[in-house]
């Protein structure tokens, strides 16, 4: 909280100073008049204005699950029809059922599920009613394939940077990613890591730079950084490491995009962990916004068994997937995203599924 007095002729005028220094928000905690001189006077205003960054981050996600349930409301009022088949009819209850279970929000589900609704009749069963859902999930998640091209742009090599809160793996992921491109791919790349907070944890990256043989400069600052770009000028690709902080401080996300600011030919990955919570992940995604990444990336699908919040995000928000991390092995464990893989997560034991879903590979987006 940051308190001020201000000064003026009179209090209308010091309300005008308050709001215009402090503003809108500002409270009045109290005024005075001031004897100056015998004749003279002036009135003096104690405002106060709450400057708590997480405060007004946590103002976006409330106003947003309001908008969430003002929609979700509307449109059971305009779909009412729809619900109603969607609970008598015994097989598509039953998949909506099952779909909330594993973890699907049951917003997107029941929007997802009117979707289907006029490819069913009478005869329709449980697996052609799944198909049909399939199919709309794969319509409505959409993939990228960032190394696809490695192009360079006014002659400047791609630069790709994993962001995401603390500890979901994201240095993990570049040293599988750096290794896939190395070995599989021929490229010369190159490593920064960024350290704006000096916690000073690159040993875990400096191992894995000098296992893979690729050249590492850690980077405190934004000249730091155009410093270590500008070295790596040769290379195919540059892999920018960054030490997380608590996203929901607004200093992190403003200190990264100071950082890059002017960068050319650069991409972000928002690197989120499978086993977090889906309001977690919705509010990640949501304050990360700001920094305009390109793909999602999502580890430790291994460590859960229920991906629907997984899923949630990818229907939820525009963004695509482009990894999958499966394991804590290094380079081995990391996988292009599919959304025949991503269908086989949320339909574990369901085989016909998987094979109806070889078409939606066609929506790669590279
Ligand atoms: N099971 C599993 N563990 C992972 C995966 N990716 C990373 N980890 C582990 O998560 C922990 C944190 O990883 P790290 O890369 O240091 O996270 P960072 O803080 O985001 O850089 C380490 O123990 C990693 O081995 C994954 O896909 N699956
Ligand atoms: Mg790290």
């Amino acid at each position: 909280m940051q308190i001020k007095s201000i000064r003026a002729a009179n209090i209308s005028e010091a309300l005008v100073q308050v709001k215009k220094q402090l503003g809108s928000d500002a409270i009045i905690l109290g005024h005075k008049k001031i004897d100056l001189t015998a004749t003279e006077s002036v009135v003096e205003v104690m405002a106060a204005v709450e400057h708590d960054a997480l405060k007004s981050e946590e103002v976006n996600p409330v106003q947003q699950d309001i908008q969430e349930i003002k929609s979700f409301l509307s449109m059971l009022i305009s779909s009412k029809d729809y619900f109603t088949q969607l609970q008598v009819r015994q097989p598509l209850a039953e998949v909506y059922h099952s779909l909330i279970v594993r973890g699907l929000d049951e917003r997107q589900t029941y929007r997802l599920l009117t979707k289907v609704l006029p490819q069913v009749n009478e005869d329709t069963d449980k697996r052609q009613i799944i198909e049909c859902f399939c199919r709309q999930l794969v319509d409505a998640i959409r993939l990228a394939r960032p190394f696809h091209q490695l192009s360079r742009r006014n002659g400047r090599p791609p630069i790709f940077t994993f962001l995401g809160p603390t500890g979901v793996g994201k240095t993990t992921t570049l040293a599988k990613l750096a290794a896939y491109l190395k070995v599989s791919r021929k490229c010369k790349i190159a490593i920064i890591s960024i350290d704006t907070y000096r916690v000073g944890a690159a040993d875990q990256l400096k191992t894995y730079a000098k296992i893979l043989n690729a050249p590492l400069i850690m980077a405190l600052n934004r000249q730091d950084f155009a410093e270590a770009r500008d070295a790596f000028h040769g290379h195919d690709a540059i892999l920018v490491d960054t030490i997380g902080r608590n996203f929901l401080r607004r200093e992190y996300l403003q200190d990264m995009r100071e950082v890059f600011a002017g960068t050319e030919n650069i991409e972000h990955f928002l690197v989120l962990s499978a086993t977090a919570k889906d309001n977690d992940l919705r509010q990640t995604i949501f304050a990360f916004k700001e920094m305009d990444f390109s793909s999602l990336i999502f580890t430790k699908v291994d460590e859960t068994v229920d991906h629907g919040c997984l899923i949630n995000q990818l229907i939820r928000f525009p963004y695509p997937l482009s990894y999958l991390g499966t394991g804590q092995r290094v380079p081995e464990d990391i996988e292009s995203a599919t959304h025949k893989r991503l269908l086989s997560l949320l339909f574990p034991s369901s085989n016909g599924v998987h094979r109806k879903d070889s078409h939606g590979s066609s929506r790669r987006t590279a």
